[in-house]
């Protein structure tokens, strides 16, 4: 290990620094200690600062989804069509830009659509036709509210090539206002996860228990309950229903007064009371509500398709701003040698780096805001142990890896580039998180515990070995070009 670790280590306390030691003592080079070693080490490191964090953002539990009102939906569509204006205008010549506008187009009149949609979907052989044609004949007629349903082709039917029909049912399934999910039988863990995913993208469902003649009475009540009671947080019980869309034909036999024995086989009607019921109720409590979903579905995953794009094309613009502060982090440490611990002031995370990038994704903050952002950057890492450890790791491939010689400030210097770089693409990340800007005031525009975290997933996809290794090639090559990429290839040559 090139380094002495000088001072205590401000955080992860005494367990951090005990695996420091043993890691020095086990293996003068960090680098064959490999990225497990160092994913232990982070975890101790991560676990305290995750203890200190209130338990906040835990609200999130139950899936049931809450009202929407018309507004929430009006500004959807609104900051889709602020995406799309940006995508615009950043990649002018990306072709799908008419096309994603093309979209966007028919959700305005969405809003005000009075047919409602209806689904049917499930796994093969649920009776998903049966349950559509039962609805047809009787149900949607008696209804005043104009209704279409259609039937999805069946999910889980398992094969590669069938995976395509799956995310195609899913998606009929989304575009619609209320899906009917038929199982026939228990429910599956697959089955369990569909319904999950559904409900989380805000899908008004209705669980359709099929087939209830299959089972003897008594099971047949214990069946639904155990279902509404595992589905409850999902969908609500109300929202798990039994019923028979084309029970088996009954046999019956009849003692005839001659002593023969006559049997035939007896059609039995549908049992769909009580999904009608419901169904007649959701329809006449909730259409309005049932099309503002659907709308705000569309808008929303429009959004998300653009905001891809265009995080990609921003991503483009970015990445060569943060190697460009990396040089300057560089060529300041490696010019002149800092302690590890105060190798922060030498890394390039500012203000300054802060503001560049938020205007690359057009975020709207003042100076001593980014400043800010960079100081909770730059103490985290602290905190996290990251410098220490991103610099031992650094020296460690630098001796065993690269060079037999390393250059005094060579540890430094690029260890001042890595911090630069996890500190760039930590923002980058963050802010590819954040709305796309509507002309609204923003009051706080940094959420730094959310920073925080993005900064721990970023080290943490930064830090393998592999990468770290090119990392250093490429950051030597630029500091010392005369030191020569024979020695690097040489090195090469021998470590493969
Ligand atoms: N016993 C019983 N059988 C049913 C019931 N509903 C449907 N079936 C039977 O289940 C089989 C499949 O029914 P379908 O309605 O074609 O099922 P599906 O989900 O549309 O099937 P795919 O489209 O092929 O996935 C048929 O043989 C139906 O007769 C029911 O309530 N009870
Ligand atoms: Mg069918």
């Amino acid at each position: 290990m090139a380094m002495k670790l000088q001072r205590p280590l401000l955080v992860g306390g005494v367990s951090l620094s005990f695996s420091l030691w043993l890691l020095q003592s086990l293996h003068h080079s960090m680098a064959a200690f490999g990225e497990f070693g160092m994913l232990g080490l982070l975890a101790v490191g991560t676990s305290f600062w995750l203890f200190q964090q209130k338990t906040a953002n835990t609200a999130q539990s139950s899936t049931v989804s809450s009202p929407l009102d018309r507004e929430t939906v009006e500004q959807a569509i609104a900051q889709t069509e602020t995406a799309i204006a940006h995508l615009e205008i950043e990649a002018e010549s990306y072709q799908a830009n008419a096309q994603l506008r093309q979209q966007l187009t028919p959700l305005k009149a969405e809003l005000e659509r009075q047919e409602l949609r209806l689904v049917v979907t499930g796994g093969k052989g649920v009776g998903k036709t049966h349950l559509l044609q039962a609805l047809e004949t009787s149900w949607i007629p008696s209804q005043s509210q104009k209704i279409s349903a259609t039937e999805t082709s069946a999910l889980f039917v398992g094969t590669d090539a069938e995976e395509t029909t799956d995310t195609a049912a899913k998606k009929a399934a989304l575009s619609s206002d209320l899906v009917l999910f038929v199982i026939a039988g228990d429910l599956t863990d697959t089955e369990f996860k569909t319904l999950q995913e559904l409900a989380a993208a805000n899908q008004r469902l209705v669980l359709v228990f099929n087939k209830q003649d299959q089972y003897l009475p008594p099971e047949r009540a214990t069946v639904l309950e155990q279902l509404q009671q595992r589905l409850l947080d999902v969908l609500g019980a109300e929202n798990v229903v039994a019923i028979a869309a084309a029970p088996s034909p009954v046999k019956v036999r009849q003692h005839q007064p001659d002593g023969a024995m006559r049997e035939w086989l007896e059609p039995q009607p549908p049992q769909l009371n009580s999904l009608t019921e419901h169904l007649s109720q959701i329809v006449a409590q909730e259409s309005q509500q049932l099309v503002w979903r659907t709308t705000w579905r569309k808008a929303t995953s429009l959004k998300g398709e653009v905001k891809t794009v265009l995080n990609q094309v921003r991503r483009d613009r970015a990445i060569p701003v943060i190697e460009q502060y990396q040089i300057v982090a560089a060529a300041a440490a490696f010019a002149n040698p800092v302690p590890a611990l105060d190798l922060l002031a030498t890394a390039a995370i500012n203000g300054q780096l802060v503001m560049d990038l938020g205007a690359i994704y057009q975020q709207k903050f003042s100076l001593p805001q980014a400043q800010n952002a960079a100081g909770t950057l730059g103490s985290l890492m602290l905190k996290l142990g990251l410098v220490e450890l991103s610099t031992s790791t650094i020296a460690g491939v630098l001796k065993s890896h690269v060079f037999t010689f390393v250059a005094g400030g060579a540890v430094q210097g690029v260890s001042a580039a890595y911090l630069t770089r996890i500190a760039g693409l930590s923002l980058i990340e963050y802010f590819q998180e954040q709305e796309i800007n509507l002309e609204t005031a923003n009051e706080s525009p940094f959420n730094l515990h959310k920073l925080g975290q993005t900064l721990q997933k970023v080290f943490q996809q930064n830090q393998r070995a592999a990468f770290l290794q090119s990392f250093v090639k490429q950051s030597v090559g630029r500091l010392m070009p005369e030191a020569s990429s024979e020695k690097i290839a040489g090195s090469e040559a021998l470590s493969s």
